[in-house]
């Protein structure tokens, strides 16, 4: 592509307008320098009142990602042995001809559940995301169950008001105490921070962290809370016991409001400061006066993250911090509650998008190999490595899975338990199909690479997570070389593999629209217009004024954890030992001596996941895999700044340098991540540490969950 811009393009640019793409909570309103087909400069909307003009910085720079020399642009195929790197170019047609005959093999020796279409939130389009599960219920593959990032967080919120919404996130603005719960915005969802900064500067109101290291987010507080992981339960139960025992407990509120208010203060009796203080490692005045703050600041906003539920009893922890303003009654407030996420306000008719017509119909009651006839099963997005390896617990009573598609995702990078992931991926019988932007460590163990188009390429819609706005993502430039979108290739495969629906003969362009439409948001057009569509909901629905979502109104304090309302296909863990009451649930990995440390693999500032390790300045910024360890521990194994260490956990061994840094608590180690495996020196990445058992209730990766020893090497 010409480097050079031409006067024609010059004449020619303008400033697009889209949605940030990208797995982030924030999901901000962006605004593209355009001059021909080449994107420049990325800027945060100033007119959207969440984004308020600002993003993070590894986005304004995409330029460098969306014409990195490195991009896909030609369909692959494989030249050599698995996970050689070798490939050679072939034409579309070939490409898609190879994927829908191995497709067909698989089916016609395994039967349909022998196909397993795999993807995440590499975009969080929901058409190009979701789209593929109109495949899968078409032709009867093993479904897709989604459990990597959100299901302990969302799950432990929902247990509790029944519902996974909340206050405005704006009004942190007019909060007078901002809790950043267990989230590290200042890397993860940069816009969280503008609103908190602004309630400082304009109402003095503090800005308290709930971290297990001091964080950048840390950095910024005013109150830093630095607790050992998997304790946050502890803290609210303490901070709870104050609450009632000096009197700011809000007993109307919770006779209104909530079950169990009683039982829950006789629970709460003995989880003095004290108790938490052995747990957490704070110390007994630092929760009492904590708990005083909170007891007397009304407007008291919790901004719970994912971080603190990335552990085994990650879901109790989230439900134990949402009981915090049940029990003051601050969710009455302006500026006051819990926020998680606003998943629950969208109320998208995605009927079209995902086809869940289908899942009536007769392919979707496929035979599974004992002959009897039963919908299709569902397979478990973080035990991708158990199941390639065929454990027979984790393949839910079906074939073996011969043949994987795979979009917006990388798992032989993200996915716990790595060692089983790499084994499977290297399997000579199983077929891998991966389409994506970037040759990445999945890529690379593919049969088949189909190049993709980014976010500015193709028309898609997006939905805030931590906000509240409905925004669009129309096509903004042409992709280069041959790169197609998820939709695109999904409607080909489709025909080629004789799956129906009426969703396979339409353009991206067409399903936004109809899906607007259903959904009672307008048309594309209307959209490309507006730009973003505010859908927050009323104040009184906002803040559970009507009373939380269940049919009583209550909250629940004390929750049914194997009836939480959250779809899995059935419960995952030990979801019978799940504490009734908030508690410091001690599954956790706790250290022991042959494993002393506790890691935790926090994400690092400058990557997405595993996305932007391929970008210059991203890279340039994170230098390499580290270990953050506290100087004493470092002292202790006669380990100095820059050193090679070795970190094993029961799951296998990695390498990194080492950072002495007194962020810390003794005995704890993060790694912010994820580098791929082969940045690692020995080619084991992060991820063969953590492991993939499921978190109760409803499954999950307790990725900040790991009992580690550490070594020097040499
Ligand atoms: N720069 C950047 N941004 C990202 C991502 C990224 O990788 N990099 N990932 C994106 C994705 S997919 C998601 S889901 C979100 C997630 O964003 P967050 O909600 O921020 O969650 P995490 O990324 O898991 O971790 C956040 C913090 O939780 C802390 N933490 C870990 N264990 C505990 C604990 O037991 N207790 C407490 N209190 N804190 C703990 C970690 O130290 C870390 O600082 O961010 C998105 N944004
Ligand atoms: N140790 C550890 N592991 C973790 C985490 C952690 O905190 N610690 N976090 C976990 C979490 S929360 C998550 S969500 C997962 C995320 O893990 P992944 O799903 O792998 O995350 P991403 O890096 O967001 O996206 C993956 C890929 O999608 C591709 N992509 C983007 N847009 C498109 C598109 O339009 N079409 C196609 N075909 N491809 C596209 C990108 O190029 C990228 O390679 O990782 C999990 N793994
Ligand atoms: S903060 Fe999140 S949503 Fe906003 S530009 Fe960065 S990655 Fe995208
Ligand atoms: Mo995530």
């Amino acid at each position: 592509m010409n480097q050079h811009t031409s006067a024609a393009e010059i004449s020619s640019a303008r400033i697009g307008h889209s949605a940030c793409p990208h797995d982030c909570p924030s999901t901000c309103s962006l605004e593209i320098e355009i001059s021909g087909n080449r994107i420049g400069r990325v800027r945060g909307s100033r007119g959207n009142s969440f984004t308020a003009g600002v993003i993070c910085a590894k986005v304004a720079r995409y330029a460098e990602r969306a014409h990195h020399p490195d991009r896909l642009t030609q369909p692959l195929r494989r030249a050599g042995p698995k996970g050689s790197g070798a490939f050679e170019p072939i034409s579309w047609d070939e490409a898609l001809d190879i994927v829908a005959e191995k497709f067909r093999e698989a089916e016609a020796a395994h039967g349909p559940e022998a196909v397993w279409p795999y993807y995440y939130a590499g975009t969080m389009g929901l058409v190009m995301r979701d789209g593929i599960n109109r495949l899968t219920h078409a032709k009867g593959y093993s479904r897709f169950f989604s459990s990597i990032c959100v299901n302990p967080a969302w799950s432990g919120f929902m247990a509790g008001a029944g519902r996974l919404s909340g206050p405005d996130p704006r009004e942190m603005a007019r909060a007078d105490l901002n809790i950043i719960w267990g989230t590290n915005p200042v890397s993860t969802q940069i816009n969280v921070m503008t609103h908190a900064v602004r309630a400082r500067k304009e109402r003095g109101a503090p800005i308290a962290v709930v971290d297990v290291y001091r964080s950048p987010t840390m950095e910024q507080a005013d109150i830093p809370l630095m607790i050992r992981p998997g304790t946050d339960g502890a803290l609210a139960c303490a901070i709870m016991h104050v609450l009632f025992a000096e009197g700011f407990a809000d007993r109307a509120y919770l006779a209104r409001y909530a079950r169990d208010a009683e039982d829950f203060e006789a629970h709460l009796a003995g989880r003095t400061p004290e108790w938490a203080s052995a747990i957490t490692g704070l110390s007994a005045e630092e929760i009492i006066d904590f708990a005083r703050l909170i007891g007397r600041t009304p407007r008291t906003f919790i901004r719970a993250g994912y971080g603190f539920t990335r552990s085994r009893n990650g879901a109790v922890n989230m439900h134990a911090v949402t009981c915090i303003p049940t029990v003051t009654g601050a969710w009455q407030h302006e500026g006051g509650g819990a926020f998680h996420s606003n998943s629950a306000i969208f109320g998208w008719n995605k009927s079209l998008i995902e086809g869940t017509d289908l899942l009536s119909g007769a392919a979707y009651n496929a035979a599974n190999s004992s002959g009897e006839a039963r919908k299709p099963r569902e397979l478990d997005q973080s035990r991708i490595g158990a199941i390639l390896c065929g454990e027979e617990e984790a393949l839910a009573g079906g074939p073996k899975v011969a043949a994987l598609l795979i979009q917006n995702t990388n798992p032989v990078t993200i996915a716990p338990d790595q060692q089983k992931v790499r084994a499977g991926f290297a399997r000579e019988d199983l077929f891998v199909v991966v389409h994506e932007q970037f040759m990445t460590e999945t890529a690379a163990m593919a049969d088949i690479v189909l190049p993709a188009t980014m976010f500015t390429e193709h028309d898609d819609v997006y939905q805030g997570g931590g906000n509240q706005y409905v925004t669009l993502g129309p096509k903004l430039v042409e992709p280069p070389g041959e790169c197609r979108s998820n939709h695109e290739v999904i409607c080909a495969l489709a025909e080629r593999l004789g799956a129906r629906h009426r969703g396979f003969d339409m353009t991206a362009r067409e399903i936004v629209d109809w899906t607007l439409q259903a959904t009672g948001r307008g048309s594309f057009e209307e959209l490309e217009e507006k730009h973003f569509l505010d859908v927050q909901p009323d104040f009184e629905t906002a803040h559970f004024l009507k009373g939380f979502n269940w049919p009583d109104g209550k909250f629940r304090l004390k929750p049914d954890w194997a009836k939480v309302p959250f779809k899995s296909p059935g419960k995952f863990g030990p979801v019978a030992d799940m504490p009734s009451f908030p508690d410091h649930w001690a599954v956790i990995e706790e250290a022991t001596e042959a494993y002393p440390f506790r890691l935790v693999t926090a994400p690092a500032r400058s990557f997405l996941n595993s996305t932007f390790t391929e970008t210059p300045g991203s890279l340039a910024r994170e230098k390499r895999p580290t270990l953050l360890i506290h100087p004493e521990d470092a002292a202790a194994l006669g380990v100095a700044e820059d050193d090679m260490v070795e970190v094993a956990s029961a799951r296998g061994a990695v390498r990194l340098h080492a950072v002495p840094f007194d962020g810390l608590r003794r005995g704890v180690v993060v790694a912010e991540s994820i580098w791929p495996n082969g940045r690692h020196v020995g080619g084991r990445g992060i991820n063969t540490l953590t492991g993939a058992d499921p978190v109760a209730p409803v499954g999950g990766a307790a990725l900040h969950d790991n009992r580690v020893r550490v070594a020097r090497v040499g």
